[in-house]
């Protein structure tokens, strides 16, 4: 049986939905990245990872969401078959993965984005982090324009991904409702029984 391995309110909210989504039984661990216990398994000291068996550790939140995709595939959460589907599911992984999730790295850890750490450049560090996230979600604002979902007409791993990073926006000044798309997109994803139940596990809102 898979077992995940989650910090609340991080991207392991992502593998968090797709596992409701599957609707297969699965463990939950709750544990703190910095945790010795837990470096030792995962050495980079991040959530989410992953056991499925005899698996051995497995990480990194995009490869995660694509083993759940494969493994399960009458779930129907990865690529529809067709080259070009199977392209615009990897863009927007590779999107939430390498554009909007280190935009809230400034913000969330600042201490680690400046060389000298003090509350002045720990806030000015934050403020730069707001443009980083203003320019990546005013992408996603326009592509998802009088669009349900990230990637086809249903549901994928992708959107399961961008939710926790939606969810992020509520904590900064610009409110989401600032990009209505990406707001009706996040409210509509609220709605999910699935994430739903994982947020209510996670002890979250
Ligand atoms: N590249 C990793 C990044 C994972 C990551 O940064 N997770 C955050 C939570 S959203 C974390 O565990 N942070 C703890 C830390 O960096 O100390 C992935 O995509 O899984």
């Amino acid at each position: 049986m898979i077992k995940l391995f989650y910090a609340p309110g991080t991207c392991a909210l992502a593998p968090h939905i797709v596992l409701e989504w599957v609707g297969e039984p699965y463990e939950l661990q709750k544990v703190k990245p910095s945790d010795p216990d837990y470096l030792r398994m995962n050495p980079l000291g991040q959530v989410p990872a992953i056991i499925d068996g005899d698996s051995g550790v497995m990480n990194q939140a995009d490869a995660l969401l694509k083993y759940l995709a494969h493994k399960y595939p009458n779930a129907r959460l990865g690529d529809d078959g067709t080259l070009q589907d199977a392209y615009e599911l990897d863009r927007w992984l590779a999107f939430l993965t390498g554009d909007v999730h280190p935009a809230f790295f400034p913000f969330f850890v600042p201490q680690r984005y400046t060389t000298e750490d003090n509350d002045t450049n720990r806030q000015t560090v934050k403020e730069a982090s707001y443009k980083l996230i203003d320019r990546v979600y005013q992408h996603l604002d326009k592509h998802l324009e009088g669009k349900t979902h990230l990637v086809g007409d249903r549901r994928t791993i992708a959107d399961a991904y961008a939710f926790p990073m939606m969810r992020w926006g509520n904590s900064l000044p610009k409110p989401l409702s600032a990009y209505p798309n990406l707001d009706r997109f996040y409210q509509h994803l609220r709605e999910d029984a699935g994430v739903q139940r994982a947020l209510e596990q996670q002890g979250i809102h």
